[in-house]
């Protein structure tokens, strides 16, 4: 008999959670093979932008090389609903004879398990393996204090092994956990951050980060005749001047989104938006700021220039329908940057210094070309020099944050 453990999902993108768990299992139970079942577009999950095929391409570039690890398509091109129930019944009914079959949940499909469309079925063709974390879907960290922690993790386990126990009995069927796997991510992170390429590197198999970028998945759409609208718009709120530096940062930007491989007409739409809430007065900023809720620190609230990022990622949300939310971060920290940033982010931070309208600052031929050499380089070359004409501008307090992101970018090349 050979054994077969069953890992179904999205897979939107597959990741090294997935890959890790697949090894996991296959390792710990002694399966042969894992087959990599990628569900269709069921109507409670929302797959958006993106098609059935290249979710199965990518599954198959992830799974290339790995002995046994097999992308299974049965279900991908059902429009219907597809339960796991009547997929089991099938592979039993093809492969019954000769295989043996290990099905694959995650921790919180495990907890609902029992309300599944028939459980029962399911456990009568295959043992289940449960992995203690999930790997689709996972919450965000919550304010627990260490000890709180280590509390809820401790009644966490208790349920958990509980629930074995209970499954076991009902469903006369091996439930058995996967030992615990160390990487925690979901494909809803990887969506939102795969544009940062440090953070790709670490969450996904090279080869897939690499299709992603070819095809420019998970990036908001936006036409050309989307930017030409918001910059007739933009051109309103702005004076000429201003305008005129919105349009040099639009280009930069998305000149440097070529040399970064960044989907360029979402970083042309953060340098045209970046500074939509410069031309508005200080007594409107801190207005907004409480109206809506939004964080004023107390070196924000001496000098409320420094709000511009922050009010204008809102109103970008708000007023110009920017849903990408790396977008809206990218404009929210243009100014004082931040530890640790994305590609996008830093993309927009350095057009904003270096556009062709930008004639002052020091050293900006130097900046210029380092730009398209070494990015973080250059981040940190704007904060060294921002923070020494701040210094010497005695009026102007330092944001902490300002600082904050020079320390981080001159560890950075400085490692
Ligand atoms: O909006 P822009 O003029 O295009 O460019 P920006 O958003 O980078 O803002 C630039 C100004 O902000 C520039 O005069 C330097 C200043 N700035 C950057 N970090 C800090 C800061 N000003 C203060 N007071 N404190 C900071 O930490
Ligand atoms: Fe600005
Ligand atoms: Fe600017």
């Amino acid at each position: 008999m050979k054994k077969i453990g069953i890992l179904g999902g999205t897979f939107n993108p597959v990741h090294n959670g997935h890959l890790q768990i697949a090894a996991a299992a296959r390792t710990q139970f002694g399966l042969d093979e894992i087959w990599f079942l990628l569900s269709g577009n069921p109507p409670h999950k929302e797959v958006e932008g993106i098609t059935a095929e290249q979710r199965y391409a990518m599954v198959s570039l992830a799974v290339a090389g790995e002995d046994g690890f097999v992308p299974k398509d049965m279900e991908l091109r059902k429009k219907k609903i597809c339960y796991s129930w009547e997929t089991l019944e099938k592979l039993h009914r093809e492969y019954g004879a000769d295989c043996e079959f290990y099905f694959i949940l995650g921790e919180d499909s495990f907890y609902a398990f029992e309300h599944w469309a028939k459980p029962e079925v399911i456990c009568r063709y295959a043992k289940i393996l449960v992995a203690h974390r999930n790997f689709d879907e996972h919450e965000e960290r919550t304010d627990l204090t260490p000890q709180g922690e280590r509390a809820a993790e401790q009644a966490k386990d208790l349920a958990f092994a509980q629930m074995l126990r209970y499954y076991r009995e009902k469903f006369q069927q091996d439930f058995f956990e996967i030992d615990s796997v160390p990487v925690e991510l979901s494909s809803s992170e990887i969506r939102r951050k795969v544009y940062d390429r440090a953070f790709a590197q670490q969450a996904l198999p090279r080869t897939v980060a690499d299709y992603i970028y070819e095809n420019q998945l998970y990036a908001q759409d936006f036409s050309a005749e989307t930017l030409e609208k918001t910059a007739k718009k933009i051109k309103k709120e702005l004076n000429a001047k201003r305008y005129a530096h919105t349009i040099g940062v639009m280009l930069t930007a998305g000149n440097l989104a070529y040399a970064y491989r960044f989907p360029y007409k979402n970083a042309m739409m953060a340098g045209l938006l970046h500074d939509c809430a410069k031309c508005l007065s200080d007594e409107e900023r801190l207005a907004i700021c409480k109206e809506e809720g939004i964080f004023v620190s107390d070196v924000e609230r001496c000098e409320p220039h420094l709000l511009h990022g922050k009010v204008g990622a809102f109103l970008a949300e708000k007023k110009y329908k920017v849903r990408d939310v790396s977008l809206l971060h990218a404009i929210a920290v243009h100014t004082t940057g931040e530890k640790d940033m994305s590609l996008l982010d830093k993309i927009l931070f350095v057009a904003d210094y270096i556009e062709p309208g930008r004639d002052k600052a020091k050293r900006l031929d130097e900046i210029r070309s380092m730009a398209y050499r070494d990015l973080d380089r250059c981040v940190f070359m704007i904060l060294e020099d921002t923070l020494q004409y701040l210094d010497g501008a005695k009026r102007s307090q330092i944001d902490p944050q300002t600082k904050e992101t020079y320390q981080f970018y001159q560890a950075i090349i400085n490692s």
